[in-house]
């Protein structure tokens, strides 16, 4: 009975094992139809103080928002953006809590060419509209109601707040448009500064924007010369904030990544992927101070579908970049995508999560819903604690297996993941119709929800 019972163990450890590094998913959406590309953020002021907003598709205007007070266990949940006080809301929601506490907003309309941004200053109970970002003059101009078009005439907004500062970058119809504007206490925000196009960006999208310790602000983003063949990933630097320099005329050229603003891949195979790229700016004064991360998927040969998430740093404002680390470490072919990047401003340490198709072997496995390899995925992450030299040992998040064509989405798990780290915790926030929770009204019918979950940095 003895060498029965080690059997047995045996063969119930690597099942425990697993069920044990998995973090238990709470389905944060829980509602018919679709929701998709999640923005997450922490407030530095009380961490337990937790916002989601992504996309919906019913009702015909508005997006998704839920509000956690105890870290992300528990959710209260409505629409904005459906014609209330924030407009007709399309889509593309970007967050983030600045030291204040304020909490700002950016998002499109259904219809328009200007970036609204809007402010709580209640943790995500309540938004109000804080500015209307025009886009430049001489940028294309957008007259009908296309919220499912893949292409907008200001398109891709993010926005990202911290030391007295507040930032949005977003396409205006051709370049990449930039304006920030003061933040002194919560509700304090100054007048924006007139939009800035940066130089060289012209068709260059998919951004994000970090500000550096000094107040220097950075923009990334990737000019896809062909709808798969490539994408060049690009920065550039103000070196002043929202001082009179403006950004630097002169993009700065990081990688290419074979990733292609419209980069079909089984796993998504109707919207497509680009490279994501994504920074996190150290502020903390810690051991690293000073050093910005970027984030980018790479496909290894163009159009093999075999994507792979990078992390590059630069500690020179972007004029040089470290070689790329490969975060997940897998030995398969099939796709890792859609990366997001956060840094922790209690610690300087990184967190990165994506999309990742690793288990999809087309066995009928764990990891494959439909018998055809590398169409399904789950969400995997990973932590650096040194910099970006070296990433932990992939974890796996998600309990469950999605697989986006099915959801009929149109966009599939959209163009974003969203990720928070805060703490020692990971927030990460992605789409999921594994019903691996039991909790989506409309798993028969594989639609959609939005998941959490909270993943501590693990002990060394
Ligand atoms: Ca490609
Ligand atoms: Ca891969
Ligand atoms: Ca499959
Ligand atoms: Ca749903």
């Amino acid at each position: 009975m003895k060498s029965l019972g080690f059997a047995v163990a045996l063969l119930l450890f690597p099942v425990l094992a697993g069920a044990r590094l998995t973090p238990t998913n709470i389905d944060v959406s829980q509602r018919s139809t679709n929701e998709s590309e999640e923005a997450i953020a922490v407030n530095p002021t009380n961490p337990n103080n937790i916002v989601i907003v992504t996309n919906v598709v019913v009702p015909a205007a508005g997006m998704f928002a839920a509000v956690s007070f105890d870290g992300g266990f528990t959710w209260t949940t409505r629409i904005i953006g459906d014609n209330d006080n924030l407009g007709a809301a399309c889509c593309d929601p970007s967050l983030s809590f600045d030291e204040f506490g304020n909490l700002f907003l950016v998002y499109l309309f259904n219809v328009g060419n200007t970036v609204p941004i809007a402010l709580s200053t209640d943790g995500g109970l309540s938004f109000n509209l804080l500015a209307n970002i025009a886009k430049p003059a001489t940028a294309k101009t957008q007259t009908s109601d296309e919220r499912r078009g893949l292409f907008r005439f200001v398109d891709q907004p993010t926005i990202v707040a911290g030391k007295g500062e507040v930032w949005v970058v977003f396409n205006g119809g051709g370049p990449i448009v930039a304006t920030g504007a003061p933040v002194s206490g919560l509700g304090a925000v100054g007048s924006f500064i007139t939009p800035e196009v940066v130089g060289g960006t012209n068709n260059c999208t998919y951004g994000d924007v970090a500000i550096g310790p000094n107040g220097q602000v950075m923009q990334v983003c990737t000019l896809t010369e062909s709808g798969q063949g490539g994408g060049r990933i690009y920065v550039n630097v103000d070196p002043d904030g929202l001082g009179p320099a403006g950004f630097d005329q002169h993009s700065i050229f990081v990688v290419d990544t074979h990733v292609g603003g419209f980069d079909f891949i089984p796993a998504q195979p109707d919207r497509s992927v680009d490279a994501e790229p994504g920074l996190a700016w150290d502020r903390t004064g810690g051991p690293h101070s000073g050093r910005v991360y970027l984030v980018y998927t790479f496909e290894q040969k163009n159009e093999s579908d075999n994507m792979d998430i990078y992390v590059r740093y630069s500690d020179d404002d972007g004029a040089t970049w470290s070689a790329g680390v490969r975060v997940n470490d897998d030995s398969t072919k099939n796709s890792q995508f859609l990366p997001k990047i956060s840094l922790d401003p209690t610690t300087g340490n990184l967190a990165v999560v994506w999309y990742d198709c690793r288990n999809d072997l087309g066995n009928g496995g764990p990891g494959d819903t439909d018998g055809i390899p590398n169409t399904d995925a789950q969400v995997w992450g990973a932590f650096s604690t040194d910099g970006g030299q070296t990433f932990t040992k992939n974890i796996q998040i998600s309990a469950g297996t999605s697989n986006s064509h099915d959801a009929h989405n149109n966009i599939d798990y959209g163009d974003y993941s969203g990720l928070a780290f805060y703490g020692g915790i990971a927030h990460p926030a992605w789409s999921d119709n594994s019903n691996s929770t039991g909790n989506n009204p409309d798993g028969t019918l594989h639609e959609l929800d939005i998941y959490t979950a909270r993943v501590p940095l693990p002990s060394p």
